[in-house]
């Protein structure tokens, strides 16, 4: 059977782009396979953050996952610092991580920009912590939007390193495949359609949130950047339009079709109409997932119930795996 892990930051409210290319496919994958996901903080320290705000974001993202149709019954739903087994692994997988293999990852680069012989060495290791996240479960696919591609390709490096070096004929983790689909891989800023929509942007027109109430996605839609050409009637018509190519992609991912099919259906339709139509879609998909995460916020003893069951269950996967990891280094275990 496949055993899926993916994980999420809880730094901020999360977007449409981890609802289109993560949450929704995390709940799709729920239907035949053992899923474990995680509300990832420990990541989440790696910038600047308010601690007096971490643990109530941990339990907005915790509500809102159940409310976008995480089953805790099905899955293992629990956070990652509850889990120690993370951070052991995570270390020893730094020591077989190469400093050449981290140097490429895009994602640090971007993040660091020019700040870069300032920000916390925590930024620098985060994909090998990652891998420590999949691998303490021995998951073998690992549902992400398109941005963390790189970074499974990292974690099957390091794993097969870690193979190689320490387990002879008989490799102890497995290959990850990374699972990325859907035209909401690559959710864009609604603000400039060359940069990933992401909670930590300072604009909050860039992005819509999972708990925007009807008018706030109105008022996103109707000023997201656009360009004054009507839609075309062909997917290649997009070429050179990325906003307007991404707000297509939007539409197309929430109704289930192509962008072919959205544009078989607005095509020669100037932003006027296609607009409205599109927040009428996203008010009707995200609404009742917005609701039902205020519901479940209202009851905190309740969501840490629910939480700390996930982290039993996680442990009960991770502690024997990753005991097993440290022996195969060559740990003392007494
Ligand atoms: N714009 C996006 N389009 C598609 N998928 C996305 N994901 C994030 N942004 C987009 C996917 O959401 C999952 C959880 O991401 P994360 O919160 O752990 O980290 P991130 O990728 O760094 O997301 P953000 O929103 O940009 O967070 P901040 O601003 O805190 O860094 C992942 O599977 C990711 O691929």
């Amino acid at each position: 059977m496949r055993r899926i892990f993916s994980g999420i930051q809880p730094t901020g409210i999360p977007h449409l782009g981890n609802y289109l290319g993560a949450v929704r496919n995390w709940v799709t994958l729920q239907e035949g396979a053992e899923c474990i996901y995680c509300v990832v903080d420990l990541h989440a320290i790696t910038q600047p953050h308010d601690p007096k705000a971490l643990a109530q974001a941990t339990r907005e993202m915790a509500a809102a996952l159940i409310a976008a149709g995480i089953d805790p019954e099905r899955s293992v739903l629990f956070h990652q610092s509850s889990v120690h087994a993370h951070v052991r692994l995570s270390w020893i997988l730094e020591c077989v991580a190469r400093i050449g293999w981290l140097n490429r990852m895009t994602q640090f680069k971007d993040k660091a920009g020019k700040n870069r012989e300032n920000v916390s060495c925590g930024l620098y290791t985060y994909p090998a912590l990652m891998a420590a996240d999949i691998l303490a479960y021995r998951a073998n696919a690992v549902p992400v939007g398109d941005d963390q591609r790189q970074h499974l390709e990292l974690a099957n490096d390091i794993a097969q390193k870690f193979n190689f070096d320490f387990c002879g004929e008989d490799p102890f983790f497995p290959v990850i495949e990374p699972v990325i689909f859907g035209p909401g891989a690559r959710v864009m800023s609604l603000r400039d359609g060359s940069k990933k929509m992401s909670k930590s942007d300072t604009s909050e027109q860039s992005r819509i949130s999972m708990t925007d109430d009807a008018d706030a996605i109105a008022l996103k839609i109707r000023r997201a950047k656009t360009d004054p050409e009507p839609l075309p009637s062909e997917p290649a018509g997009l070429e050179g339009r990325p906003e307007a190519a991404n707000l297509v992609g939007i539409y197309a991912a929430l109704a289930d079709t192509d962008t072919a099919g959205v544009l078989r259906q607005f095509g020669g339709q100037g932003f006027g109409v296609f607009k409205p139509a599109l927040s009428d879609l996203l008010v009707a998909k995200l609404s009742p997932i917005a609701t039902e995460t205020r519901r479940l916020l209202a009851d905190p003893a309740a969501l840490d119930a629910l939480l700390r069951r996930g982290a039993e269950q996680a442990r009960a996967i991770a502690e024997p795996i990753v005991d097993e990891a440290e022996r195969l280094v060559g740990f003392l275990k007494l």
